[in-house]
């Protein structure tokens, strides 16, 4: 499945050009045991099976010993702090970083000790961590200076400006009675720039008023968002 999506898209395109470097580890190829186990039993009964620690422990160690710098080891799971656009930033500066994919009910609670985050992507049960790595990597791998085509649209991103993102249209202007709104056509692009905010500080306000706490807006945003709040746009 990683294997898969690391060949196509954005991210595949990035690792090709060498822009960022991505490895897979098995963990069974650290196990040392005939049936090559990486799960047991839970202690204390119940459903379902948890992720050994050794495997993981030796997984670790190795990945660590193919880096000078440090490794900061995430740990993929519904128990994490929510990920967001910021921790894309941030881990995106960083030396290396490990991603470590459960599955079954989770992994040895001690495995714990050897991990710097827990990352959750959402309050949802999936069946494994990778799906939620591919995601924090892809988030990660975007911002990566000449991954995606054009640094522009990178840096204008909806959540990289703290709001929802405003509507966009292309040829033709008109699908049926559907309309490209006037404003975009007219060239005048000082208006265009304010329609956008207008548009993306409504959606904001409308869908996630939350983001509206933490957004830095500029003088015309804090002015457009007291004139739709009043009624007046
Ligand atoms: N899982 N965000 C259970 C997740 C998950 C999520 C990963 C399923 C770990 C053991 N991880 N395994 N949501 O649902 O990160």
């Amino acid at each position: 499945m990683v294997e898969a999506a690391l060949s196509a898209g954005v991210v595949g395109r990035a690792i090709e050009k060498r822009l960022l470097e991505v490895a897979i580890h098995d963990l069974r190829d650290f196990t040392t045991d005939r049936h090559r186990s990486v799960d047991d039993v839970p202690y204390g009964g119940g459903p379902g099976m948890v992720m050994k620690p050794e495997p993981i422990f030796r997984a670790l160690d190795a990945i660590a010993a193919r880096h000078d710098a440090p490794v900061t080891v995430l740990l993929m799971s519904p128990q994490g702090t929510r990920f967001t656009q910021r921790d894309a930033e941030r881990l995106g500066s960083l030396p290396h970083v490990a991603m470590l994919c459960g599955r079954y009910e989770g992994v040895d609670e001690r495995v714990r000790s050897r991990v710097d985050e827990e990352v959750s992507i959402g309050d949802y049960v999936l069946s494994g961590g990778e799906l939620p790595a591919l995601v924090v990597l892809d988030a990660i791998a975007r911002r990566v200076p000449g991954v995606v085509g054009d640094d522009q649209s990178v840096a204008e991103d909806s959540f990289s400006r703290g709001l929802l993102d405003f509507p966009h249209y292309t040829r033709p202007a008109a699908v049926g009675d559907l309309r490209v709104p006037d404003v975009l056509l007219s060239g005048n692009h000082q208006e265009i720039r304010r329609w956008r905010k207008q548009e993306s500080l409504g959606r904001t306000l409308e869908r996630r008023p939350d983001l509206l706490e933490s957004a830095a807006l500029d003088d015309e945003e804090r002015e457009l968002l007291d004139r739709i709040r009043n009624g007046r746009l």
